[in-house]
């Protein structure tokens, strides 16, 4: 069975989203991002991935499997039925991998420097002033069609409606885009999205509490 390691509303939901969106069941360790320990047991988290950061996917032969982007495509090609990428050599699987690489390195992780690192006022300014403007690419892609890539939900869609609903956090409100306010609700009306993103915020709330 395939083991997923996260952390409640991190970017692991994304790939909580792809298990459940395929049907997949998996195994899932709940990882304390700080204290970068395996909750259940203690493990050094450090051991598990060097990179110390989630999503961890365990695959079926034991490897270990890092980087949202790969960990996504990966379970999406072991349900191909789905459709939740474009199969290899399709041309929209580059469009694929041009979103998943966007979301990752221009929203994602731009997004974390102003919620969590920033403490100037000025340099936060500036890096929600880049990070809007990335938002838009995404928001005027979105103007005329439903999803990211063709016609149908894909992990690109997964990753990009997380990060939305974390956009908050760096101080950039989704209710300037209207496409994409519509698109979150599409989105998060899809009832295994909606399971997924629901039972991650209880495990949060139980954490938090
Ligand atoms: N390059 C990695 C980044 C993953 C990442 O930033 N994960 C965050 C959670 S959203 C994390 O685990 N951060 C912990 C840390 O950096 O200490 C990927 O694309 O998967």
């Amino acid at each position: 069975m395939l083991q997923l390691y996260f952390w409640p509303m991190a970017c692991s939901l994304a790939s909580r989203i792809t298990l459940m969106e395929a049907g997949i069941e998996a195994r899932y360790h709940l990882v304390h991002l700080w204290k970068k320990k395996v909750i259940e047991d203690d493990t050094d988290f450090w051991a598990v991935s060097p990179k110390g950061a989630v999503p961890v996917l365990v695959l079926e032969n034991g490897e270990r499997l890092t980087e949202n982007a790969a960990v996504l495509q990966y379970i999406a090609d072991l349900r191909p039925e789905f459709g939740l990428a474009p199969p290899p050599g399709d041309p929209d699987r580059y469009r694929l991998q041009e979103w998943l690489s966007f979301v990752g390195t221009e929203i994602h992780k731009a997004f974390l420097f102003p919620t969590f690192w920033y403490k100037d006022q000025a340099a936060n300014a500036i890096a929600r002033e880049r990070i809007g403007k990335n938002v838009s690419v995404a928001a005027e892609h979105l103007d005329d069609r439903q999803y990211l890539v063709g016609e149908r939900f894909t992990v690109a869609d997964a990753y990009l409606a997380w990060s939305l609903l974390l956009l908050g956090r760096g101080g950039v409100d989704v209710a300037s885009w209207p496409s994409l306010v519509s698109y979150l609700d599409r989105i998060q009306g899809r009832p295994r999205v909606k399971a997924a993103i629901e039972a991650e915020r209880q495990i949060y709330k139980t954490l938090m509490a």
